[in-house]
């Protein structure tokens, strides 16, 4: 009966099954800002600041230094209007495992002059 106990511990106290990690991540968003270094047809390379708290592909949470990191844009987040070097607000989900893991949901420009905290 113990063994039953710590099976079913297992088997459902942990969120880093990969199934479940892959089915959680995609319905999270995630918020954060940054500036654009690069476009190349639907990809976006953003420089983005500090984010807490992201589920990284092995399952552990961690907090993400600002670095950049490419960025799939979709049908339901056009571009336009987005340039090099522009300040912007971005909402993505993740997809670990598939050839765009990184998708965004949303891009919004930000006020010219907006100060961010980027990596040098
Ligand atoms: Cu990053």
């Amino acid at each position: 009966m113990l063994r039953v106990v710590i099976v079913l511990a297992l088997a459902l106290g942990c969120g880093s099954k990969p199934e479940l990690l892959a089915a959680d991540l995609a319905a999270e968003r995630f918020t954060v800002r940054g500036k654009v270094t690069a476009i190349d047809g639907t990809r976006l390379d953003i420089s983005h600041e500090y984010m807490p708290k992201i589920r990284t592909i092995d399952g552990t949470i961690e907090d993400m230094i600002p670095m950049t990191m490419g960025f799939a844009a979709t049908t339901s987040a056009p571009a336009a209007g987005i340039a090099i070097g522009d300040a912007v607000k971005i909402e993505f989900t993740i997809h670990y495992g598939t050839s765009a893991p990184l998708r965004l949901i949303s891009i919004e420009k930000l006020p010219a002059g907006t100060k961010l905290e980027l990596s040098k």
